[in-house]
This record gives C-alpha cells, sequence and structure tokens, in this order.
C-alpha cells in the first residue's frame, strides 16, 4: 500500500491549526441512527392555536386568559403543515375541539367535522402520520354545566363523543390520544384551582382523574370498535424525581407522585404509551409548602423556570421500557424566547433518548412542543416554546434557527454527534 504520510504532512504544513482542529474534529462526528421508521415530528392542541373558539369554558372563564385569535390555525393550517412537511417532520400531533363538534349535548356540528377531515387529509397528503388528541384540557360548555369530569356521566359522554369523531375521521389517524395528561388536569383544575372550574379540592382531584382513565378506557374500547387495528394510547406528563437529602418523607413523597403517575398505565388498555415530558425535581419537604419541590440545583432553568436536565427523559424512558409497550414522546419542549437554546435542548434531550433506544426502550417517535408559539393556558401568550415564531399581532410565522437543526436530525433520522 502507497506510504500517504509525504502526502499527509504536506497537507498539514499547509494547514492552520484552527483548520486541522475543524477536520479532524468532523472527521470524528458520529452519527446516532434512530431506529428504522422512527417518527419525528411536533405536537400542538387546538384551543392554544386555532383562535375563535368561545364556546369552551376557558373562553368563557373571567379568571384566566383567553386565546382570542390565538395563532389562527384553523384557518391557517395549511401554512403550518407545509412549514411541518418543508422541515421534514413525518409526523405531526394536533388535536380537536369537543365544544366545536358537540357545542350541545348530542347536537354535533358537521362543518366542525368538515374543517378536521380537512387538516388531517391536508396532513396524510404531505405524507405526515397523524396523532389526533381527543381532549386536550378543555370542555364544551353543557358538560362543564353538568358537573365536567366530576360528574360519572362524563364518561359516557365522552364515549358519545368519540365514537362520532371516529365515525367522521377515524380513516384519517393513525395514532389517537384519547385524553391528554389526565393527572395534571386534574391537579390543575381540581387541587389547585388554577384552571376551569377553579376548585380546591382533597377528594376530587381524585376522582377527576380515575373518572378520565375510565373514560380513556372507555374510549379506546369505542375506537377498537370501528377500527380493530387502530393504535390508541393516552399522553401522560411523567417527571424524575429525587430526594434531595435521601430523606424518608421525601422518599415517601416521590414515591406518592410515582404512584400517581404510573397507576393510570396499570389501570388503562392501551396500544402505546404516550409521553409528555419536561420535569425534573430535587425533593425536600420544607415547611413553607410553597418550597416543597426544589428544581434542580445546578441544573440551567428554562425561562419558564423548568431544570434542563436529559437525563430525567433517559430515567423516566428505562422506566417505561417494563410496561413493553410502544413508547412515542408526544410532548418534550423548552420556553424559549431568543432560541438561544432549543437547538441544544432537543440535541441533549435527543441524545438522552437515543441512549434509552440503546438500552432497550422501545422508543418510536419523538414529537417536539410545540410546532408554532401558543396560547400557555394561565400564562397567556408568555411562554415561546415554538420551532416557529407568531407575532401575535400580524399572526405572520417565522421559522427558528432551532427549527433548521432539528430538521436535518429528521431528515437523516439520526443525530450527529
Ligand atoms: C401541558 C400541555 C401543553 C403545554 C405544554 C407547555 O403539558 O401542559 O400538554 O398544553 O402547552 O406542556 O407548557
Amino acid at each position: 500500500m502507497e506510504d500517504l504520510s509525504p502526502a499527509l504532512g504536506k497537507l498539514r504544513a499547509a494547514l492552520s491549526p484552527e483548520q486541522e482542529r475543524v477536520i479532524l474534529k468532523n472527521l470524528m462526528k458520529q452519527k446516532l441512527k434512530f431506529p428504522e421508521g422512527f417518527l419525528w415530528g411536533a405536537s400542538t392542541s387546538s384551543y392554544q392555536i386555532e383562535g375563535g373558539i368561545d364556546n369552551n369554558d376557558w373562553a368563557i372563564s373571567k379568571k384566566v386568559p383567553r386565546a382570542g385569535k390565538a395563532c389562527d390555525s384553523y384557518n391557517r393550517y395549511r401554512e403550518d403543515f407545509s412549514m411541518a412537511k418543508y422541515l421534514h417532520h413525518n409526523a405531526h400531533r394536533m388535536s380537536v375541539e369537543w365544544a366545536r363538534i358537540e357545542p350541545k349535548k348530542g347536537q354535533f356540528n358537521e362543518d366542525a367535522l368538515h374543517r378536521y377531515h380537512e387538516m388531517l387529509q391536508y396532513l396524510k397528503d404531505q405524507g405526515l402520520k397523524t396523532f389526533l388528541t381527543l381532549h386536550h384540557f378543555t370542555n364544551p360548555i353543557w358538560f362543564a354545566e353538568q358537573g365536567g369530569w366530576k360528574n360519572k356521566r362524563a364518561v359516557e359522554d365522552f364515549a358519545d363523543y368519540t365514537a362520532k369523531v371516529t365515525q367522521s375521521l377515524g380513516h384519517l389517524v393513525d395514532f389517537w390520544i384519547t385524553v391528554n395528561e389526565p393527572k395534571m388536569y386534574a391537579g390543575m383544575a381540581f387541587a389547585q384551582g388554577i384552571w376551569p372550574p377553579f376548585e380546591k379540592g382533597i377528594i376530587s382531584p381524585k376522582r377527576v382523574y380515575d373518572l378520565m382513565l375510565e373514560a380513556h378506557n372507555e374510549a379506546y374500547d369505542v375506537i377498537h370498535s370501528y377500527y380493530p387495528q387502530a393504535q390508541v394510547g393516552f399522553s401522560q406528563n411523567i417527571a424524575w424525581s429525587e430526594a434531595e437529602h435521601k430523606d424518608i418523607i421525601d422518599r415517601l413523597a416521590i414515591k406518592f407522585a410515582d404512584w400517581l403517575s404510573y397507576l393510570a398505565l396499570d389501570k388503562t388498555r392501551y396500544d402505546f404509551i404516550g409521553l409528555n415530558h419536561y420535569m425534573y425535581y430535587r425533593v425536600h419537604l420544607a415547611f413553607n409548602l410553597r418550597k416543597y419541590l426544589h428544581i434542580g440545583r445546578g441544573d440551567k432553568l428554562t425561562e419558564r423556570g423548568w431544570a434542563i436536565h436529559p437525563d430525567a427523559l433517559y430515567l423516566v424512558l428505562m422506566k417505561l421500557k417494563g410496561y413493553q409497550k410502544p413508547i412515542y414522546i408526544t410532548e418534550n419542549g423548552i420556553a424559549d424566547s431568543t432560541d438561544r437554546y432549543r437547538e441544544q435542548y432537543i440535541r441533549d434531550y435527543l441524545l438522552a433518548v437515543h441512549r434509552a433506544i440503546g438500552d432497550g426502550a422501545d422508543v418510536r417517535g419523538y414529537l417536539h412542543w410545540s410546532l408554532l408559539d401558543n396560547f400557555e393556558w394561565e400564562d397567556g401568550y408568555k411562554w415561546k416554546f415554538g420551532l416557529i415564531k407568531v407575532d401575535f399581532k400580524t399572526l405572520a410565522r417565522t421559522i427558528r434557527e432551532s427549527a433548521y437543526s432539528y430538521s436535518h436530525i429528521c431528515q437523516d433520522n439520526a443525530l450527529t454527534v
């Protein structure tokens, strides 16, 4: 074999040390492949982006900000989905608004169903797989007035609504998410009293949570009665928590919180696990309950004050591995108005996902929260979670730099490190 040393020597002499460093770095780059057919995309929810929804329990409440026009995605969905396609997403998670579809109990609005049909069809035409959420925190007014998720009738009402959506849209849905974050919803609306109906109960949060899981199970059966092969699950928000001082009380508190999260997976039927992941906590019981949860010390915090700790995602995925079902990450993201941290955030969290897959977790997709800046519930438009920036005055969309870097990962089905 020819001796290349003299040629290499010449080449090195011609390079500056900096150029040599860059070349070596590039040569050492490694492509971490994701499994064949991995789904890449982003998530949204109806009330947070659609605009023009004035007949759900949020829209009529005076205690919380309203979404108003939001991103006007109900009308601009073609633009939004085209951008997702352009960014090499091959899947998208959206939700349908129950209040639009069933504004009065038992009366279904065919125009709304038609619009959702167009949206899903548009996604399919672009070659994207569809994830459809049926309930993402908001309720029709008639449903809220009859006691909402505290009333046992909720289960039957949700089943009727699910049947209607399945009949009308089922052929366009690849993955169903019946309810989004039932534990979070029960806590925010019925324990902390921050979301409608603003209750601060002690017993009712658990009842609401249980009823939502029961409603999920019913919906699971309804969807399967039309489409036996359907992929049906729900999305659960699962954090990773550690005791700050290995204190017994703190450990018990964590055990309780975990029990609350994971009981949903023991009580329900599902074809896949939908994981929403954002949080890492160091727990230390303080007398002041407000200080109970210490956000991870030493970690960088997002603008929203959530710790950036990718290992937390790895650890949650390793725990979920035990349930032996495919896992889709249906939300993970960062409030970052400057877009200075999002690219790295995505890369670090995906590295954790890749490691978990290598260690046996059956993760099959990653849907970033969110495609667009949107309405962030009790905080209104304060937080910017979008891969795409939205100017809420003009509604102009601008693709952020981080969206392009995520796009390369989607296109390559690999993370280059
Ligand atoms: C949730 C929701 C989303 C939020 C997102 C960022 O987890 O609360 O599913 O609606 O917008 O989590 O806060």
